[in-house]
C-alpha cells in the first residue's frame, strides 16, 4: 500500500532541506520516492542539499543520487517554482545568490508569505552557529560521530528492517540522551525565532540542525523541515497557509525496503491535515 499525495490536494510550498547529496547518510531512496509524487506549486530546498563537504573528502555520487538532482530539475520544467537557499555544506553556492541556475532562483534568504498572510523568515540556519556557541573543537568531533553513529545506525536499521519495524534514527535517539545535545538545539530554536522577531516577522523555516519541529518559541512559530539523512522529513503548506511536517519513511513503502520485507508495514500519517 503506498500513500500518495493527493491530486487533489496540491500543496501551495513544500520545504525540504538537508538532503546531504554526495554523502552516505543520504536515504536517497525515500527522498526520489517522495519528490516523485510531489505535487506542489513551490518547491524550497533549504540549504545542504549538496553536501560539498563530503564530496571534497571524497567522491561518492551514486545513481540515486543524481536520479534526485534530475526529479528538482524535472519539477522546475514542470512548471513548479524552486528556490535554493544553500546551507553551509554547500556554501560554495552562495556566491551565486540572486542569480538562477536551470530554472532554480538561488537565495541567501528570504520572507516567504504564507497563503494565511503570516510571514516567515526562511533561512539554512547555519547563521545562528555562532549565537549557540558550540566550541570548534566540539564540533569538529560533533562532526566526525555523527558519521560514525550515521554509519552504526545503518547496520540497526537493516536489521530493524528484517524483523519487520519501522525507520528510527540511532543518531537522533541518541542526541535526546546527550543534556548538552539538548541545550544546543533549544539555543540554536531560541536564536531562529528571535532573528524572525526582530524582522517583525510571524515565523521563521529553517534546517540545518536535523531535528523537525514545528512548535511556538517566544511568540514565533519555529518551524525545521527536518533532514533526509535521520528523519526523512518535509515541511508543507496547503492551501490554507497550514504547514505541517511530514515523516515520509511513515507515509511511503520504499522499493528496497519493499523488496526486503514479504509484506509492506502499514501506512501511518504522523500530519494533521489531509
Ligand atoms: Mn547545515
Amino acid at each position: 500500500m503506498r500513500a500518495a499525495i493527493p491530486k487533489r490536494a496540491r500543496l501551495r510550498t513544500v520545504f525540504i532541506s538537508d538532503l546531504h547529496l554526495g554523502f552516505r547518510g543520504c536515504q536517497a531512496d525515500y527522498l526520489l520516492d517522495f519528490l516523485q509524487q510531489l505535487d506542489t506549486a513551490q518547491l524550497v530546498l533549504v540549504g545542504d542539499i549538496v553536501d560539498l563537504w563530503s564530496l571534497k573528502r571524497s567522491v561518492y555520487w551514486p545513481p540515486a543520487h543524481q536520479d534526485v538532482v534530475r526529479a528538482i530539475l524535472a519539477l522546475a520544467r514542470s512548471g513548479t517554482q524552486v528556490v535554493y537557499v544553500p546551507g553551509n555544506h554547500d556554501e560554495d553556492l552562495r556566491e551565486l545568490c540572486g542569480g538562477e541556475i536551470a530554472g532554480i532562483e538561488i537565495r541567501r534568504d528570504f520572507i516567504h508569505e504564507a497563503a494565511d498572510g503570516r510571514r516567515y523568515l526562511v533561512l539554512h540556519g547555519d547563521d545562528f552557529d555562532g549565537a549557540v556557541k558550540f566550541p570548534g573543537l566540539l564540533k569538529d568531533f560533533g562532526e566526525w560521530l555523527y558519521d560514525v553513529l550515521l554509519w552504526a545506525g545503518r547496520g540497526v536499521q537493516a536489521v530493524r528492517r528484517r524483523c519487520g519495524f519501522g525507520h528510527w534514527s540511532l543518531a537522533s535517539w541518541l542526541k535526546l540522551q546527550v543534556p548538552d545535545a539538548r541545550r544546543y538545539i533549544e539555543r540554536f530554536e531560541h536564536a531562529a525565532a528571535h532573528a524572525a522577531l526582530r524582522h517583525g516577522l510571524d515565523g521563521v523555516v529553517c534546517g540545518h540542525i536535523h531535528r523537525p519541529e514545528i512548535r511556538m518559541v517566544d511568540g514565533i512559530r519555529y518551524c525545521n523541515d527536518g533532514d533526509w539523512v535521520e528523519h526523512c522529513s518535509a515541511l508543507t503548506e496547503d492551501r490554507h497557509g497550514q504547514l505541517t511536517l511530514i515523516r515520509w519513511t511513515d507515509r511511503a513503502a520504499v522499493r528496497s525496503a519493499a523488496a526486503a520485507e514479504a509484506a509492506p508495514a502499514p501506512v501511518a500519517a504522523l500530519d494533521t491535515a489531509a
